[in-house]
């Protein structure tokens, strides 16, 4: 407050407030001097990312605008505020989209094309911001998007990683990581060097009493590194509110080297201290639905969550109210487990820094916290080893003991002498080491956790979180299906069928409500329209063909059927069931005579998706898609009929060019692994159809756009636990279909099969765990029944209208208000014009 300016020369300030440019030449005109002056090139020497650089810096200029006048709306109005916890924000490009979002994208084609660019080529100089694995960070993204289109007073939280999810490369047809750098140039961050905080780790917990009797405890004597905050506007559709994202980045407390060990000749150890520092925020650790367990992302999660607190009760201390309406003003969604921390940390802050009692403390903790699940894989619950925490955290640690003692007291006194339930509930697990399982003190420390989709809500009661439905009874538990942002995934994506969409329904509105797809029915026998829709999914096709055709030099042909699996590789995934699929479809081929093999319908399997760079399993069905695709793109018998690619480096950015294009895409996981899925909505929205398994949101999707118009295939979820009990009593033989497969993989078919025993042997003496061999002549069927399917160009084509007319559920913007309602108790504050 004392940064601010005295009353009498505000009016001097109120004069010279920057203000947002206007039309075309003012556009212009601010692109001109940030090439000129803040980037010090000139017209004789402006390439595509030079223009890119000035744009952005132009389109930043007024996003801080709104920003600002937002920011200061959002403290007027004083409500309640909403603040999102990700270690994950994957949010790919900014440019194109907030061209969109602010509604200038033709004064920027215009006023660039008039400078002598490109706007396609100058948003494809943006490096994406890819701070997030897969679909949870794009999640995140994606709520972001919505919170600030419908008005809501939100903050998203994360860290700012050096280093986003790693780029893949292909050598040999293995996966290679190589280090993504990414901040080369960002002009949509703001450091704000004012904005820091101190976060201790390590140390030591002394108890003291003061002159009343009373105990308190000081955590003390630890190693000290600064959190420092970067902040990125967050533009919503149509609307003036900007909201904000703040990431933390992490320095050495003195900001300095150490001079002493400099001076005395020591010059690496001068730095050690600082880079150990930076280390915490350099990384995101590339794993999606696994957890490691290792101290550095312990640190980066305490880290993150201390930093994000101490911000949020200093905003809540400044209006001054008392304590007990914290939660009033303030509302903490835990996105997973990863900052389940907060909830001891906010206790921690109440007790031994503000005063309060345990049960005043407790009481608003409690009422503060929502949590998110987003996975019931046991892989990917995260528990952390009790001796880690002991010596990382020794105060949070006592703090969890106690969180235990009194919720074990309490289920004491609701199932007396129940040990065993005492014992399943218990945040800490009796394992050698003991653990602390997180989910469990996340469910504990919140007032209400949902699952991401109705199966998997349904799933989480029932299995994993079963006994604290005993205890806390059911309303605790909640479902919020996921969604996907319109404007990113169908506007920005494929601006053709947004338009043409526009163009039936009088205009855009349904961005902003996307049940107005519904619309769509009435123009489903207008043979104009439907020859334009399938126009426009051919031109996405072609598109995605010449890309393929320059990365890879594959040559697919764009009337093929194509099939595309786009996600992280997992074995729940199951793309190795796609390429078994495959494969089984190349030696069918190979047997057809050449008057079959006309009548068939010509193919191209296109696979993308990141392994984590331990996972071994997973890279070993990227070699196996590549090593079919070596064999099978140059077979010559095959020709057209069957193309088997893998594109490199799937990413956010790729994603847009990608999902457009599809026909058919796969979401095939074994029944009741994938929680929600949120490309399956992706797909869907853009006129492709898909074939999946009856899992997560693929469920939901059947419900709204109705069963003739999706393939589904597969054991239910309900199925699962038989079947792996008939695969470990060995009382299953391998679908004879899929043994033809697995002999000519191990005939050497697709080069030495060594390679692949571990996929082979996964089937057999690993139990097939994710029942491959008992859904995959389902598969095949159904994967016939596209074929026949999409003989049929009138049906096709309204199955894909009919679909995307009935998809309006499935918008972030639906999902969010459903988190403001029934979670978060939170109403938006738009601003005036
Ligand atoms: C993922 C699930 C997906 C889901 C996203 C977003 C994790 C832990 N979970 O099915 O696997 O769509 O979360 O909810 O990454």
């Amino acid at each position: 407050i004392e940064a601010s300016i005295p009353q009498p020369l505000r009016e001097t300030w109120r004069k010279l407030a920057a203000t947002e440019f206007k039309g075309k030449e003012e556009f212009q005109r601010e692109v001109v001097r940030h090439v000129e002056t803040t980037l010090a090139r000139s017209m004789y020497n402006c390439d595509d990312l030079a223009a890119y650089s000035g744009t952005a810096l132009a389109v930043r200029d007024k996003l801080v605008v709104s920003w600002n006048k937002t920011q200061q709306h959002q403290t007027l109005q004083d409500q309640k505020r909403i603040y999102y916890l990700s270690l994950e924000f994957l949010m790919g490009r900014t440019l194109d989209n907030s061209l969109l979002n602010t509604g200038i994208k033709d004064t920027a084609r215009e006023g660039v094309g008039e400078l002598g660019f490109r706007i396609e080529d100058v948003i494809d100089k943006e490096h994406d911001a890819a701070l997030g694995n897969g679909g949870l960070g794009r999640l995140a993204a994606c709520f972001l998007d919505s919170l600030a289109t419908l008005n809501y007073p939100a903050w998203g939280y994360g860290l700012r990683y050096r280093y986003g999810i790693f780029k893949q490369e292909i050598v040999d047809g293995y996966q290679v990581e190589v280090p993504d750098y990414w901040l080369d140039f960002n002009p949509w961050e703001f450091p704000r060097h004012d904005v820091c905080v101190d976060i201790m780790f390590y140390g030591y917990v002394t108890k003291v009493s003061d002159n009343d009797g009373k105990i308190s405890h000081l955590w003390e004597g630890g190693e000290i590194v600064q959190a420092i905050a970067y902040d990125v506007p967050i533009p919503g559709y149509e609307t003036s509110t900007t909201n904000n994202l703040r990431l933390w980045s992490s320095k050495p407390s003195s900001g300095e080297f150490d001079f002493q060990k400099f001076n005395s000749g020591d010059y690496e150890g001068s730095i050690r201290e600082q880079q150990k520092a930076e280390t915490i925020s350099a990384v995101l650790y590339p794993n999606d639905n696994i957890s490691a367990g290792k101290e550095l992302r312990l640190k980066q999660q305490y880290f993150w969550v201390a930093a994000s607190l101490h911000d949020i009760v200093r905003r809540f201390k400044k209006s001054h109210r008392p304590w007990k309406e914290f939660p009033d003003q303030v509302a903490i969604q835990l996105n997973d487990t990863h900052p389940t921390l907060a909830i001891v940390e906010l206790q921690r802050i109440f007790i031994d820094i503000e005063g309060l009692t345990w049960d005043q403390s407790w009481d608003i903790v409690t009422r503060t916290f929502g949590y998110t699940n987003h996975t019931v894989l046991p892989e990917a619950l995260e528990k952390w080893s009790v001796p880690l925490f002991q010596s990382l955290l020794p105060r949070h640690l006592q703090i969890i003991y106690e969180i235990n003692l009194y919720f074990l007291q309490g289920v004491e006194k609701k199932f007396p002498k129940d040990r065993d339930m005492l014992q399943r509930v218990s945040i800490i697990e009796e394992s050698q080491p003991q653990v602390i399982r997180m989910a469990y003190l996340a469910i504990i420390g919140s007032h209400k956790v949902n699952g991401v989709a109705e199966l998997h809500s349904d799933l989480i009661k029932a299995t994993i979180f079963k006994d604290f439905i005993a205890v806390f009874g059911p309303d605790k538990f909640t479902n919020v299906t996921n969604g996907i942002t319109p404007r990113r995934w169908l506007h920005q994506a494929n601006p053709k069928l947004s338009d043409l969409i526009a163009s039936k329904l009088g205009g855009y509105d349904f961005l902003k409500d996307l049940n107005l797809l519904k619309g769509l029915e009435q123009w489903v026998d207008d043979k104009e329209f439907r020859k334009e829709w399938m126009e426009i999914k051919l031109a996405a096709k072609i598109r995605l063909a010449k890309y393929i055709r320059d990365t890879t030099q594959i040559a697919v042909n764009p009337h093929s059927l194509f099939d595309i699996q786009v996600k992280r590789i997992h074995e729940y995934k199951r793309q190795q069931m796609n390429i078994f699929g495959v494969i089984y479809r190349y030696l069918r081929l190979k047997q057809m005579k050449p008057e079959e093999l006309k009548k068939q319908v010509p193919r191209a399997s296109i696979f993308g998706g990141k392994a984590a760079p331990g996972y071994w399993m997973a890279k070993t069905i990227i070699r196996l898609i590549t090593a079919v695709g070596e064999v099978v793109n140059t077979d010559k018998d095959i020709g057209d009929l069957l193309k088997v690619v893998f594109i490199e480096d799937y990413n956010v950015s790729k994603a847009e060019i990608i999902i457009p294009a599809s026909d058919i895409s796969e979401h095939i996981s074994t029944a009741g692994t994938e929680a929600s899925g949120t490309s399956n909505m992706k797909f869907v929205l853009n006129g492709g159809l898909i074939i999946g398994t009856c899992d997560g949101a693929n469920i939901e999707i059947t419900r709204e756009i109705g069963e003739d118009n999706i393939f589904l295939l597969g054991h239910l979820a309900e199925d699962v636990e038989e079947l792996r009990h008939q695969h470990r009593f060995g009382k299953v033989e391998m679908d004879p279909k899929l043994r033809l497969v697995c002999d000519a993989i191990e005939a050497g078919q697709f080069g030495d099969p060594n390679i692949y025993n571990g996929l082979i042997s996964a089937l057999t003496t690993g139990c097939d765990y994710y029942l491959v061999s008992d859904d995959f002549s389902s598969y095949l069927a159904t994967q016939d029944l596209v074929d026949t399917t999409f003989k049929d160009k009138e049906d096709w084509a309204t199955k894909s209208i009919m679909s995307v007319a009935n998809m309006g559920f499935f918008s972030a913007d639906r999902a969010i208000n459903e988190y403001a309602d029934t979670i978060w108790n939170v109403e938006p504050t738009p601003q005036k014009k």
